[in-house]
């Protein structure tokens, strides 16, 4: 046991003492001791029948039409850094294809010496990598520009999700084609009613795009883009084309619908930032969050998740005083590249009101900023890219909220 660890083991003895003491070796042996036969094996697992975490559905094209939406990932319910495949949240712009691998195909074309048309079955022949990355939507966060921000830690940071992806590096394909000198882009497509489409430079395409078939040890999830999508490490999750159909090299970017109408930041002076693909560092407390209650004074465990599309989280700091004054927490290792970091921090809650909030710095050097700070840089018209200190709110019974 270690030093940090007999601390809190000594505060946990006087905070609980009395309900640790009571009850008698006798009784305890009792209550454990399975009473009857369990349920039979089982082919496909499940998770306890007592667990209720569940994906938050927000129906952006309610009215319009149900395929059209969102849903959000219960950070506030996960543990670690990885994100079951059954919560990782979702956005689709034309509702969930189910496309069969059997008859799926992926065409690379354009400005190439040898265009190529693959199966499934071709594309798992390559070699492959499996690497752990968050997917954050751009649109994450844009309940936090106003006064009435998002009551939960679900609704205000629910579109972001971290998963072990499994893939083959796009680079191998770009290079057995052979792209053409004067491409520097490619258009990537997906084959939704919608055909989203993005434009990625070749740089990063060569760089670390995966094309991915695998979601934490199987096949991705329907929702997630089966059977192939894009992961763009770091990059706005909307440039993660899912349900992946043609890629084609192009001298510039196409400026498709998803990145003139949306994905781009109007600023105050009317101008609007276009290709701002780099997720910058963000963090967020999910325990205690909004809509979670404190049994009462006491040691607590502060934890939350941060996460930086340029690298590593380098620091995540703490403020239980309003921001007057701050304490690194703790970071859980493995600390990997554009992954979710998680922290922790021992705090004793005396009772009286407090806010609490985290500060993310990478390893850039670059630091979450205020609400303040990010509305005095972009001005308050942009919806997207919001990564902006949260700070919850605890009163004096214990009750949490958006502060
Ligand atoms: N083909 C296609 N790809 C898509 C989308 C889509 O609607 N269609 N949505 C994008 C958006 S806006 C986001 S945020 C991510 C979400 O990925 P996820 O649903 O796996 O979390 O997928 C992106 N890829
Ligand atoms: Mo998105």
């Amino acid at each position: 046991m270690s030093h940090s660890n007999r601390r809190w083991f000594l505060r946990l003895g006087a905070a609980f003492g009395a309900a640790l003491t009571a009850c008698k070796q006798k009784a305890v042996v009792e209550e454990i001791e399975p009473s009857s036969l369990g349920k039979p094996i089982s082919a496909y697992g499940e998770r306890s029948q007592y667990e209720q975490a569940k994906r938050l559905l927000m129906p952006a094209g309610l009215g319009k039409s149900p395929e059209i939406g969102s849903t959000r990932t219960p950070l506030q319910d996960t543990y670690g850094i990885i994100t079951p495949s059954s919560l990782h949240f979702e956005r689709h712009h034309a509702g969930v294809p189910q496309i069969d691998p059997a008859t799926h195909k992926l065409l690379i074309h354009g400005m190439v010496e040898r265009p190529l048309i693959l199966t499934m079955a071709d594309i798992h022949r390559l070699p492959s990598v499996s690497r752990i990355h968050f997917v954050e939507c751009s649109g994450n966060g844009s309940t936090e520009w106003g006064e009435k921000n998002a009551p939960d830690a679900q609704r205000s940071h629910g579109m972001a999700a971290c998963s072990e992806w499994t893939g083959v590096p796009l680079s191998i394909l770009l290079a057995e084609v052979g792209v053409k000198p004067g491409a520097s882009w490619l258009v990537a497509e997906g084959a939704d009613a919608c055909r989203m489409a993005r434009s990625i430079p070749l740089k990063k395409a060569n760089d670390d795009v995966l094309l991915a078939f695998g979601q934490n040890g199987e096949a991705l999830r329907p929702e997630q883009g089966y059977p192939l999508r894009l992961i763009i490490p770091g990059w706005e999750g909307n440039t993660n084309v899912k349900w992946l159909r043609r890629i084609r090299l192009v001298v510039e970017p196409d400026m498709t619908k998803d990145e003139t109408s949306k994905y781009t930041d109007l600023m105050p002076d009317g101008t609007a930032r276009q290709f701002t693909f780099e997720v910058e560092a963000k963090s967020v407390i999910t325990f205690p969050s909004g809509g979670q209650k404190l049994s009462g004074p006491g040691m607590y465990e502060i934890t939350g998740l941060a996460w930086s599309g340029r690298g590593r989280v380098d620091r995540v700091e703490v403020s239980t005083d309003g921001g007057e004054t701050w304490q690194t927490a703790r970071i859980d290792e493995p600390r990997l590249r554009i992954a979710f970091s998680r922290f922790r921090l021992p705090w004793k809650w005396d009772g009286q009101p407090v806010t609490l909030q985290s500060r993310c710095t990478d390893e850039t050097g670059y630091v979450q900023p205020t609400r303040e700070a990010l509305i005095a840089a972009r001005g308050m018209n942009s919806n997207y890219h919001n990564n902006a200190i949260k700070i919850w709110k605890v009163s004096a019974d214990g009750a949490v909220s958006n502060a």
